[in-house]
């Protein structure tokens, strides 16, 4: 351990330990604002974090600057203060500053920041950053420069978290930008379209597309029969917007939500879900009895998709041909539900609500048409119409004036509205793989399982491993989370290190679609945990805890999809990869 005193009040901590941390010990909170812990990210690029040190000329920056037996650190003087405020108002003044109508007024930390600092003037005009054009090349995620303030969290997020390194520092001084190397669009780039770097970016330089307009425009249309989904992840998490914990059950205060917002069915995602085990676990039985390529990998997160097709494509064989069950509720609302109604298919407009950026992508690759291809009609267009990420939603609940909290619980409605605990967990990470184990061991078997809950693959281990003994054979699975450990396991399944393997469990985001990109801000460590719990309390909490025994899915099979790899499933449920 080190001593040091930290505005003349004496500390102790472990060595390395950052000044930082040993001020806030002793409750100082230096302010900072490129510093991220979560991310490891402590370049100290911003300056706002500056602290005197006696005997040393300069200012160091606390986020970075180990504390040292005997140090003598002042964190509120005036000239640290000084510098502090001439530091914002120097990143202020080349600061694209349209507040109100900015997509993150209200939840900045660059505002914050001004404010926690009393900065009410600044004395410094550029606006060279506002020649900067904005990219809106991609469907999920804009990037608009005129508001980067340098901080680099996305590079880190990008290249160390999801090793995928789509963005990088160019330029120097006021021609200084982060963006995709060569200046490119970011839709030119390996660019997964996960979004983790829109979480932490701290103001609006990065963020979702807003479809708002779209679903507001359907939902005014009288021709249009508006459904909307909602995915695993969102019914644990939107409630954060309106004041409750992370992780706080909202799923009937959603549902009423939405039905005031005027939408003609209210549908929830977790039946796909569930659906989404029954052809998936079928399929890893087949390959399993049949010598087909092994391991299977999940297919549900499309930014892993993305990530395979760049970085993989050898190893697409390996995924499962499933959709993800957002696609199959677009294929089926289209056409099943339709069908079931008298709707016209033309006229079913499907929204879904997704914690995902990169689902908004999905949604519009062009084989995503199956509905469409199956009435033999191009007017019926996508399977989903319009992704709106968690956050989108809760805008527009606020716009609509919601008293979220004071809603009543309502149920989704009939058809496809019910989803079983397995379906709930997919939005928790090892969620996919938990959930598939509950059912093909009693397909498998042919017995019922003892226990139900397989906590080797729960929660925020990098990488889980666990083995299921099912008829003879001892069934291998993995489960990662974050594409640097996919990418740590996709290398070893390529060296020929995964042979014994059966099923792989991938999510492009950490912890899971609950740590998606679409998320609320902020989505820290403690969040995600905390919405992971979410997810595991509501899974005990429902009547249904496996996907087969989901009643409205043996309805589906009965009624229109006969059997699970059938004919109608590979028409509507199934797809094929690029490489
Ligand atoms: Fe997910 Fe999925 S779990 S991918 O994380 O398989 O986004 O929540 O909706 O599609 O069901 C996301 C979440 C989501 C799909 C499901």
């Amino acid at each position: 351990t080190v001593t040091l005193r930290i505005n003349g009040q004496p500390v102790t901590v472990p060595a390395g330990t950052t000044l930082l941390a040993a001020a806030a010990q002793v409750g100082v909170k230096i302010p900072t604002l490129c510093y991220l812990k979560d991310i490891g990210h402590d370049v100290g690029a911003c300056r706002i974090c500056v602290v005197e040190v006696a005997g040393k000329e300069d200012f160091v920056t606390a986020c970075n600057t180990p504390a040292e037996e005997g140090m003598e650190v002042y964190t509120n003087t005036p000239a640290v203060r000084a510098s502090r405020r001439m530091t914002l108002e120097m990143i202020l003044s080349d600061h694209h500053m349209d507040c109100p109508t900015c997509p993150r007024n209200g939840n900045c930390e660059l505002q914050a920041l001004a404010a926690q600092l009393n900065v009410r003037t600044v004395r410094l005009s550029g606006a060279t950053r506002a020649d900067f054009p904005r990219d809106d090349s991609t469907p999920a995620i804009i990037r608009d420069p005129r508001k980067c303030i340098l901080c680099q969290r996305c590079i880190t997020v990008c290249k160390n978290i999801q090793t995928v390194a789509a963005l990088e520092l160019q330029g120097q001084g006021f021609d200084a930008l982060v963006g995709p190397p060569g200046n490119r669009k970011l839709a030119d780039t390996l660019c997964v379209q996960c979004g983790q770097c829109a979480l932490v970016c701290p103001t609006a330089a990065i963020t979702e597309r807003d479809d708002t307009p779209l679903v507001w425009a359907a939902l005014a249309d009288p021709g249009k029969h508006v459904v909307v989904q909602t995915a695993p992840a969102t019914h644990v998490t939107i409630g954060e917007a309106f004041g409750l914990p992370p992780g706080t059950d909202i799923t009937g205060k959603m549902v009423a939500a939405l039905r005031r917002l005027g939408f003609d069915a209210v549908f929830d995602t977790n039946f796909t879900a569930d659906l989404t085990i029954m052809e998936e676990g079928s399929e890893l039985l087949k390959r399993i009895n049949e010598g087909g390529v092994l391991p299977q990998l999940t297919s549900c997160s499309p930014g892993w998709i993305n990530f395979m097709e760049h970085f993989y494509p050898d190893l697409l064989p390996h995924v499962s041909t499933c959709k993800s069950p957002q696609q199959m509720f677009g294929a089926l609302a289209k056409t099943y539900y339709a069908q079931q109604k008298g709707l016209k298919p033309e006229d079913v407009f499907v929204v879904s609500v997704m914690p995902c950026t990169a689902k908004k992508f999905e949604a519009q690759r062009p084989e995503m048409n199956a509905a469409s291809r199956y009435w033999g009609n191009p007017a019926i267009g996508r399977d989903v119409d319009v992704v709106l990420t968690s956050r989108e939603l809760i805008r527009m609940l606020r716009e609509a004036g919601i008293d979220f909290t004071a809603l009543p619980d309502e149920d989704y409605d009939e058809l496809m509205g019910v989803g079983t605990g397995a379906a709930q967990i997919f939005g928790a990470t090892g969620g996919v793989m938990e959930a598939a184990l509950r059912t093909a061991y009693e397909i498998a078997t042919g017995k019922t399982l003892a226990r139900i809950d397989f906590e080797a693959v729960r929660g925020m281990e990098g990488i889980k491993e666990a083995t299921v003994p099912m008829n003879g054979t001892k069934v291998k699975v993995l489960v990662a989370h974050g594409l640097a450990n996919a990418r740590a396991l996709m290398d070893k399944l390529r060296a020929g290190e995964l042979k014994d393997y059966h099923f792989i469990e991938v999510m492009a985001c950490p912890g899971g679609c609950i740590g998606g990109g679409g998320q609320p801000i902020p989505t820290d460590t403690g969040r995600r945990r905390s919405r992971i719990d979410g997810c595991y309390t509501r899974d005990k909490a429902l009547k249904y805890r496996k996907s087969h025994e989901n009643p409205e899915i043996k309805k589906l099979y009965q009624d229109f999809l006969g059997e699970p790899l059938g004919h109608r499933s590979h028409q509507l449920l199934h797809t094929s990869y690029r490489p």
